[in-house]
């Protein structure tokens, strides 16, 4: 517990955290089921390519979603391309830049044209009045995304759609089993993707899937993930190999399995940290709907300068000092990254990227970890004006170093 701000490790004290404290360590599930999966897969001898342990992850997850099909990927980067593709986008598609790089990357890649839209100033969704704004003759398509895991405004998108004659595919890498306005994530648009990265709350160490009522955009999808192979020896379309292995869909699976005590473990986390933060001056934790089925994947902060005296990248430096390996989720905004930098400026997504801060949740991370970590950060923001002075006052090499 710091009593004044010189114990701070900022300032040369003892770091809160012996041992880092991370955002993202994986969810692990029943260890015991996960090696039974996969000493099935290697007595089968069958690895990848259309195995039963990959069948049985789609099936899982088109029930979760609600989802006739479900076309299941090496990761969502892929599964994100396999679907721009099979719903035959060309030119420009319209994407937020308040999002992780691959939403971008995946419509970049494939040698179409993200066209950087803002968001609403306080859920971070895509904003449709300004998308209506950048839709023009080149437009194939809107790629929304869940933000933390959470719908925006999701009629509105699929009316504007509609009505311009466009496509809409959702990135729903956050938002494995949630919903909005009580229809799953996994219902919304053309077809939606899903990550199962390891930092994920359900995941196959590496994974992502597509997910789609449309059954020609299901077997397009099938089709390009496998070489754009429709026979052994037929190959309709120039394809790529986006296939989820066997040992991936074991994990997958074991994960599915617990994936309500996933779910309840992350609703305890962030309760906890809502109630640790409700006295900390300045820093507002990003809420859930209780009437939506959520994952409470990402615990959110922002941090308003104008409260705290202390800005969120100095309160990142402050935590990364005493080993809480906080992350900038997603800073500074796509439109400002080197690929896609042309002078854009997005005034939404710019302000929500400078004061955003995910934290470490999982069920890596306990009560008595949040405990601490709210305490730290309450005394960071009640002292925000003498940290951010201490800092101010230091010679400029030593701020570098
Ligand atoms: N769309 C959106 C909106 C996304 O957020 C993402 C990915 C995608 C699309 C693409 O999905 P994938 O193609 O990945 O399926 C991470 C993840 O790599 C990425 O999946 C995720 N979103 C993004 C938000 O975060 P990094 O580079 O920030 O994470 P990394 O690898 O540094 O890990 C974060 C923390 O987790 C570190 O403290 C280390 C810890 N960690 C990580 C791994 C992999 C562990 O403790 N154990 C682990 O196994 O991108």
């Amino acid at each position: 517990m710091k009593a004044v701000v010189g114990e701070l490790a900022r300032f040369g004290g003892t770091p809160e955290f012996r041992t880092p404290l991370r955002l993202g360590r994986p969810n692990i599930g029943d260890r015991a089921r996960f090696f039974a999966r996969l000493g099935g897969a290697l007595d089968r001898g069958w690895l990848s390519n259309g195995g039963p342990l990959v069948a049985e992850f789609e099936d899982r997850v088109a029930r979760i979603t609600g989802a006739r099909h479900c076309v299941a990927t090496c990761n969502a980067t892929l599964a994100l391309q396999l679907a721009i593709r099979a719903a035959g986008w060309r030119g420009e598609v319209i994407v937020p830049a308040l999002t992780f790089a691959a939403t971008a990357h995946a419509v970049a890649w494939l040698g179409l044209t993200p066209v950087f839209c803002d968001v609403d100033p306080v859920t971070g969704g895509l904003d449709p009045g300004h998308a209506a704004t950048l839709i023009g003759p080149r437009t194939s398509g809107i790629l929304g995304v869940h933000l933390w895991g959470r719908g925006h405004r999701l009629d509105e998108l699929t009316e504007l759609a509609h009505r311009h004659g466009i496509g809409l595919l959702f990135d729903a890498a956050h938002a494995f089993a949630c919903s909005w306005r009580g229809r799953p994530i996994g219902s919304f648009g053309a077809a939606e993707v899903f990550s199962f990265h390891s930092t994920k709350f359900v995941h196959a160490f590496e994974g992502g899937a597509l997910v789609t009522d449309d059954d020609a955009l299901a077997e397009r999808a099938r089709s390009l993930r496998n070489f754009g192979l429709t026979g052994p020896d037929e190959v309709a379309q120039v394809g790529v190999n986006a296939k989820m292995s066997e040992a991936s869909a074991a994990m997958g699976l074991t994960s599915v399995d617990s994936l309500e005590e996933f779910r309840a473990h992350n609703a305890h986390n962030h309760a906890r940290y809502t109630a640790g933060l409700a006295a900390a001056p300045g820093i507002r934790l990003l809420a859930f709907d209780p009437a939506e089925d959520n994952n409470f994947q990402y615990v959110v902060a922002e941090v308003d300068e104008t409260v705290t005296g202390l800005g969120r990248d100095t309160l990142h430096e402050v935590l990364l000092a005493e080993n809480v390996l906080a992350r900038r989720y997603f800073h500074p905004g796509c439109h400002l990254m080197a690929p896609y930098r042309d002078g854009t400026r997005l005034p939404h997504t710019e302000a929500l990227a400078a004061r955003s801060l995910a934290l470490p949740t999982g069920t890596a991370v306990g009560a008595e970890q949040i405990d601490r970590l709210c305490r730290l950060l309450r005394f960071a923001a009640r002292n925000g004006r003498a940290i951010q002075d201490r800092i101010g006052a230091e010679p400029v090499i030593a701020r570098a170093s």
